[in-house]
């Protein structure tokens, strides 16, 4: 490559930028954002009505639900220095008075997948791709947080108030407006009652009457953003306080629920749920201190829109900018060379 084109290119890209890497984080899928009409086109469901207009951003959503693995690796590295084992039950360290239990290990509950002894936690041979179960909304948001910090992310929760700053670059929950939207993955006409089309069968998801358990993550076909599981398998907590009327007044721009409540909303269905929770616009919800064996999760990411792909008159603008460029270097060296 002559001097010139390499002095051109790197002209032309500081004229117009270039688009930033938007490579997703590992296991993670970018998904695009949107507007789409959020709720029930179906079934009546007062709690989903009405059917409302709403905005998000684009954002990053786990392909797969989280995984025993996944979860395990979690509490061996956030043990001892972060969490602890009381009873059988994980809190972390600072919790003295154990108010905010993040996950139950096989020995405070049988339905747990993930054995806690000799400082160390290992999963159930076999069950290492399931769906991590009997973990908590506290216990999700905590892996999110421990997650940030591997990556040298700003951690999104604040682990005594649990509130979620949604400005920090770290993980988090997706908001049950993202976790609908990424469900629907861009059936938007007509809007489908699951996220494949209007009737399920077990060959779509696992669900009540099914499998009769949870199976390993990825079973099943991905709906069309690339997500495996999102209905079945197990319910996924949103990072929203749950409100039966909220969308009479949830705002259009990336709502993020009520500011208080009782219950997390849990959305998509699983194992051992009729196939009505598998719907895309069916709304559960969840104390947060109680994980159970249908409940898990999976992780969201903010995502800054990058820079535009440059247009077609600023593609010229670079062409010239090169051919200017390249043209001097040419007149430049056949000069020398001639004097020479
Ligand atoms: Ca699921
Ligand atoms: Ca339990
Ligand atoms: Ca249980």
């Amino acid at each position: 490559m002559s001097r010139g084109l390499i002095v051109g290119l790197v002209l032309g890209v500081m004229v117009v930028g270039v688009p930033v890497d938007a490579a997703a984080p590992e296991g993670m899928m970018l998904i695009p954002g949107g507007e789409f009409d959020m709720g029930d086109h179906h079934d009546g469901m007062p709690d989903a009505l009405p059917v409302h207009a709403v905005y998000v951003n684009s954002f990053y959503m786990d392909v797969y639900e989280v995984t025993n693995q996944r979860y395990c690796a979690y509490l061996n590295s956030a043990y001892p220095s972060q969490i602890k084992v009381d009873g059988g039950i994980v809190y972390s360290v600072e919790d003295t008075g154990n108010s905010y239990p993040y996950f139950d290990t096989d020995s405070a509950d049988p339905d747990s997948q993930i054995h806690f002894s000799g400082g160390v936690f290992t999963v159930t041979g076999g069950k290492e791709a399931h769906p991590v179960r009997e973990v908590s909304w506290y216990g999700a948001a905590a892996m999110a947080n421990w997650r940030s910090m591997e990556e040298g992310r700003t951690p999104c929760y604040n682990l005594s108030t649990w509130a979620c700053d949604f400005g920090a670059n770290g993980y988090r929950l997706p908001t049950e407006a993202e976790w609908e939207y990424a469900a629907r993955a861009g059936n938007h006409d007509p809007y489908y009652r699951y996220p494949w089309g209007d009737t399920a069968s077990c060959s779509d998801a696992n669900y009540e009457g099914c499998v009769g358990e949870t199976v390993s993550v990825g079973s099943y076909a991905a709906n069309a953003y690339g997500l495996y599981d999102v209905a079945g398998n197990v319910y996924e907590w949103c990072n929203d306080w749950y409100a039966a009327g909220y969308y009479e007044i949830s705002p259009y721009d990336n709502p993020q629920g009520p500011a208080t409540g009782t219950h997390r909303v849990v959305r998509g269905g699983a194992w051992d749920r009729s196939d009505d929770h598998l719907r895309c616009a069916y709304r559960h919800q969840n104390v947060p201190d109680a994980g159970g064996s249908l409940h898990g999760f999976r992780l969201a990411l903010g995502w800054s829109e990058p820079p535009p792909v440059p247009t077609l008159s600023e593609w010229g603008l670079i062409a010239m900018t090169l051919l200017v460029l390249t043209t001097g270097t040419l007149v430049y060296t056949r000069r020398r060379l001639t004097l020479g």
